[in-house]
């Protein structure tokens, strides 16, 4: 997801290509703004610590723009091209580590495993906006496929 701030400061093309260009397929992408009860369920284990309440404000402070994405080890391969959390521990080269100095304006949010990819998925998405296809550069991409 690119939150709020990357959205104002023009960096979904940036974050978007990012993937792309290293081969991670979008099966799905949409621009909204999140109702809070929808972040509070994003957010649900976060609940309590004391970042909370201006996490929920941040996520829901304008549009963010929402994608599935696959490929091989992808979230591995995505959260490590987001950086860490905290942008000032984020090497050049990371989305956080080239546009973000302060971890409560991050700009991406990525699942952390194979279980929050499924259920931040359902949360977001239907069925009918999840796209199964196969990319032309496939073959050129993974091992063994040519
Ligand atoms: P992640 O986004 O890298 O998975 P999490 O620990 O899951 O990091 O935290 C979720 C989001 O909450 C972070 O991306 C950041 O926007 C915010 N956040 C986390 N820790 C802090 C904090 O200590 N202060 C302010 N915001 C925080
Ligand atoms: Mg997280």
């Amino acid at each position: 997801m690119v939150k709020p701030d990357g959205v104002q400061r023009g960096l979904i093309g940036d974050v978007v290509s990012r993937f792309e260009g290293r081969g991670i397929k979008i099966c799905a992408m949409k621009m909204m703004k999140i109702p809070k009860e929808l972040a509070e369920r994003q957010y649900e284990e976060h609940k309590g610590k004391s970042f909370y309440d201006s996490l929920i404000a941040y996520i829901t402070s304008g549009p963010v723009v929402c994608m599935v994405l696959e490929g091989d080890n992808a979230i591995t391969v995505c959260r490590s091209m987001m950086g860490e959390t905290n942008p000032q521990d984020a090497p050049m080269g990371t989305i956080r580590g080239d546009f973000a100095l302060h971890t409560s304006k991050n700009v991406v949010h990525g699942s952390d495993s194979a279980e929050s990819a499924k259920r931040e998925i359902e949360l977001f998405f239907n069925d009918y906006e999840i796209q199964k296809y196969q990319r032309i550069d496939e073959p050129w991409l993974y091992e063994g496929k040519l």
